[in-house]
């Protein structure tokens, strides 16, 4: 989609940090991390959020979570002492980039509730 800045990374338009990619997905780093293992998984479609998958997203919704997720919960490390999978969703969510993303984040304890 025209003028969204995670397509552009998807598509390697405007350079990231990237730690993952297969056919579907890409992963990279958080340009603002908020923890010491910070990165965001998103779809290479454009998906607005969680909110506007259709019942065809579901093999694509399926692989983030059970394989995207976990293998690179392993390959950063964070497997053990555990992490969090967070996608903000809306205005009210916190959401500031209208791409489905979700933020994986580790490496120190995280509070809660979040602000
Ligand atoms: P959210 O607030 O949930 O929409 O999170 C958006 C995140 O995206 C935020 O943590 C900062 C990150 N971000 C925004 N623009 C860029 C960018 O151009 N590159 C990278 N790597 N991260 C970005």
């Amino acid at each position: 989609m025209a003028d969204c800045i995670f397509c552009k990374i998807a598509q390697k338009e405007i350079p990231s940090n990237l730690v993952y990619e297969d056919d579907q997905v890409v992963a990279f780093k958080d340009l603002e991390p908020q923890a010491p293992v910070h990165v965001l998984i998103i779809p290479k479609k454009h998906v607005e959020s969680v909110l506007a998958f259709t019942k065809e997203d579901k093999d694509l919704a399926a692989h983030i979570l059970v394989d995207v997720i976990p293998q690179l919960a392993r390959e950063l490390g964070v497997d053990e002492k555990g992490f969090r999978v967070v996608t903000n969703t809306g205005d009210e969510g916190g959401q500031s980039v209208k791409h489905l993303h979700f933020h994986l984040l580790g490496g120190r304890s995280l509070q809660w509730p979040p602000g």
